[in-house]
């Protein structure tokens, strides 16, 4: 009966919504409770795994914690008192977000486990037709919650699909595989695998390290809350905000030394260096793995276990290029080869190149994918592209932070895009697409102010850039400066035609 039901379900008309939500992360639980909260309640959330929380419920690998202090990762709208540490682990961070879930009312607007195959624009009638594993939906407007790390890249290793143990990717823990007494092997040095290797080295019987690039790594400043803190945090008024805007102001000095004046990072260096020699008494092992750009270049990782856990007997790193993986074991460049039972592979997403891009196409008929693989990866304020009338991208291009929470960057795109509907609704305005002219003098700025930034003159390679060499994933200056562009949204940046008159 249930498949008779499925199938009626698709071949039946599509079903009509003013605003559709893809995406039941930060992002898109966000626009939904602000969506509502500004009485444009005619919206779904197509949400295609089982729960909210997005990256959240999905990286549920063992030590996966937040390394963005728990005060600023959570919205402004909605504190989270009860924090236990100052940097939050996954479960408490997904419990957080399915409580602010539940207590929205929201939530009964929301369909999970429908995954979107596509959308088109239709320009006749002025609306996308979105298809799903569901039926066919169509919009006014279509908001792409779909989060920028969270489809994961999976290494192109001769023989790797051959492999006869236990293979997953870092984001897809398989937590039926017992890693107790196995040899490991975990491919990747990110902020995934550094948060790994220090919580499953003791269970294994030998864990290898595969290394392409040494990350900086800086101490984490991970503490308890002690029941004075949590009691204030909860009963003081004020005192929350005030502990969340002495972080966020910290956080953003940062910006200076990263975007503006790269030669400020030396003093980071130098206490990332003094980490390094107290966590790995090994000199030869210090050597392997003191990186070789300046710091910042690629994501600051922190963590006080990981180099110790590098230093123990029964962990090594491994440096040499892979040259292939057989059923049971990882052969190198250099002719050796070591015994594999598990292998976890923690190589990070498609950020840059997201499958998504692949499959939304707007007035031209050309795909995202296409429009971007031509011009580079690019919006207006990192939320709406020339050509996909009516699409709101959230964390777009450029709204990535090095430094700082993406909630905040997350909260204020939601403030944009919100108007935008809000402002729509109010004039009649059946499409706004922002204009060529106005996106191209937005990136160039961008790319200028990027320049000097430590992301473009480090000396590394990173997944913050694209293919044509820009760096199209990072936001290069203050977070407030972005809060303040994205408060009201600006209609003369966009091209728009009205219901009654077709033209504006
Ligand atoms: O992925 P990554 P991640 N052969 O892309 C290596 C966020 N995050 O999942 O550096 C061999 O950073 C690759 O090597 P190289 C955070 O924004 C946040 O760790 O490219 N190695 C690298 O070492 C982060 O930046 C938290 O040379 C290969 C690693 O795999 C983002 O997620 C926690 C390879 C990939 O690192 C992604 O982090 C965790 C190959 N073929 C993650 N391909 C927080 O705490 C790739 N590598 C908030």
């Amino acid at each position: 009966t249930t498949a008779t039901k499925d199938e009626a379900d698709r071949s039946a008309a599509p079903r009509h919504v003013r605003t559709l939500i893809i995406g039941s992360g930060f992002a898109g639980l966000g626009a939904a409770i602000k969506l509502d909260e500004a009485g444009q309640g005619d919206f779904l959330v197509l949400e295609r795994g089982a729960d909210v929380g997005g990256t959240w419920r999905d990286n549920t690998y063992p030590g996966a914690a937040c390394d963005v202090p728990s005060q600023l990762y959570s919205y402004s709208f909605a504190l989270n008192p009860d924090w236990s540490r100052s940097f939050s682990r996954q479960g408490e961070i997904q419990d957080y977000i399915r409580t602010i879930a539940e207590r929205s009312g929201v939530l009964g607007r929301h369909r999970f486990g429908v995954e979107v195959l596509g959308a088109d624009w239709d320009g006749d009638a002025a609306h996308w037709r979105v298809q799903t594993t569901d039926g066919d939906y169509t919009a006014d407007a279509v908001i792409a919650a779909v989060g920028a790390l969270c489809e994961p890249a999976l290494p192109d290793i001769k023989g790797i699909s051959g492999f006869q143990g236990e293979l997953f990717h870092s984001s897809q823990w398989n937590h039926d595989a017992d890693l107790t007494g196995k040899r490991v092997a975990i491919i990747g040095t990110g902020a995934s695998a550094i948060q790994i290797v220090p919580s499953i080295a003791a269970d294994v019987a030998h864990l290898d390290v595969y290394q392409r690039t040494a990350p900086w790594v800086m101490p984490r400043a991970d503490r308890r809350y002690s029941p004075a803190e949590r009691f204030a945090f909860r009963h003081v008024p004020g005192f929350q905000r005030l502990a969340r805007a002495g972080v966020y102001a910290m956080r953003e000095t940062q910006v200076v030394g990263l975007a503006r004046v790269p030669a400020l990072l030396k003093p980071l260096q130098l206490a990332a260096r003094l980490h390094l020699r107290r966590g790995i008494k090994s000199r030869a092992l210090r050597t392997k793995v003191t990186p070789d750009f300046t710091i910042g270049c690629k994501r600051m990782l922190i963590s006080n276990d990981y180099y110790p856990a590098l230093d123990r007997d029964d962990v090594d790193v491994v440096t040499d290029r892979i040259r292939e993986v057989t059923a049971h074991s990882i052969i190198t460049e250099d002719g050796s080869e070591r015994a594999v039972d598990a292998l976890i592979v923690a190589t990070g997403f498609h950020v840059t190149d997201s499958p998504t891009f692949e499959v939304i196409r707007g007035r031209s008929g050309d795909s995202l994918a296409e429009t971007w693989r031509r011009i580079g990866m690019q919006a207006y304020k990192g939320t709406t592209v020339a050509g996909f009338p009516n699409m709101f991208f959230m964390v777009g291009p450029n709204t990535g932070l090095g430094h700082s929470s993406m909630v905040y960057m997350i909260e204020s795109q939601i403030n944009y895009v919100v108007d935008a509907v809000s402002t729509m609704h109010r004039r009649g305005l059946a499409t706004v697409e922002v204009r060529g002219d106005v996106q191209d003098g937005y990136n160039r700025d961008l790319q200028h102010q990027l320049g000097p930034s430590v992301w473009m003159t480090g000396g590394c390679a990173s997944w913050y850039l694209d293919s044509h060499g820009n760096n199209t994933t990072l936001w290069p200056g203050f977070t407030f400066d972005f809060r303040r562009r994205t408060r009201r949204f600006d209609l003369d940046a966009y091209h728009l035609t009205t219901r009654r008159t077709g033209h504006d």
